[in-house]
């Protein structure tokens, strides 16, 4: 069965991206909510709303588990909608806060997303479940997600607009960052480059891939005959299937059909 992937637009095409690259012999049914997005300026009610519906739709393509490969939706949802289902369900937030607080020495980490991810306050929660110590410093950066999907990954424009957002982390001292939205994995070049080597770049798209494995593994999930399809991913969106699909072949390896 395959693993079901869903996110409020092409962002999660990220977290899919990992999943491919980590865990090659599964297969995967992605969701985009390319109608509704974005998720991270709407209430917890809608996003758990919107949510349920995606999963209900992903249940009937009979996947074995669910990736919820937003941040946002992560972030408002999960925790109510895990409780209503019987496969397991994973999302990027508690991978990615627990590799930032196995990876910060001075105990301060800095966290960028939407604003309902930052104001969700559920990163903070996590990280200072493991350690109560650590500071975390979050910063809400709305105008990434237009700005990486206009395409303009190292602009100028985007290039200040990174150090605005960023300046008050770096003031604070911060060693750790997590790359708390989607779309920020991929300026990760542009903010390594700004950032300097001082502090580590966390990225809950490539936690939650390796997190996936060990939970199939645990529960006997995993794939185990190879599968013979020549292409065993599956895209589908709520709008725009031609956006989506010019945005996926832009960041996947692969020659997108929909
Ligand atoms: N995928 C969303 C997130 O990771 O928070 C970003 C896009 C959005 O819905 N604003």
């Amino acid at each position: 069965a395959p693993i079901g992937v869903f996110d409020s637009g092409v962002g999660g095409l990220t977290v899919a991206r990992e999943i491919m690259r980590n865990l090659p012999g599964e297969r995967i049914v992605y969701f985009g909510d390319t109608a509704r997005v974005p998720y991270g300026s709407k209430s917890k009610e809608t996003v758990i709303r919107y949510s349920r519906q995606i999963v209900r739709f992903l249940k009937t393509q009979e996947v074995k588990a669910i990736v919820v490969a937003c941040n946002t939706a992560s972030a408002l949802a999960l925790e109510t909608i895990q409780q209503e289902i019987d496969i397991p369900m994973l999302g990027v937030v508690e991978p990615g806060a627990k590799v930032a607080a196995q990876t910060t020495v001075n105990k301060k980490i800095g966290l960028i997303g939407t604003r309902a991810t930052v104001k969700s306050d559920l990163y903070r929660m996590l990280i200072q479940k493991s350690d109560p110590e650590i500071q975390v410093i979050g910063q809400a950066c709305p105008l990434f997600v237009p700005l990486v999907e206009e395409g303009w990954l190292k602009d100028p424009v985007t290039i200040e607009v990174a150090e605005r957002y960023l300046q008050p982390l770096l003031e604070q001292d911060i060693d750790t960052l997590i790359l708390g939205c989607t779309h920020y994995p991929l300026l990760r070049s542009m903010l390594r480059e700004l950032v300097g080597d001082k502090v580590t770049l966390v990225n809950p798209a490539y936690e939650t891939a390796r997190a996936l494995g060990r939970l199939l593994k645990e529960q006997g999930l995993e794939n185990e005959e190879q599968t013979e399809e020549e292409f065993p991913y599956r895209f589908f969106v709520s709008d725009e299937e031609e956006y989506f699909q010019a945005f996926a072949n832009s960041i996947l390896p692969y020659d997108v059909k929909m």
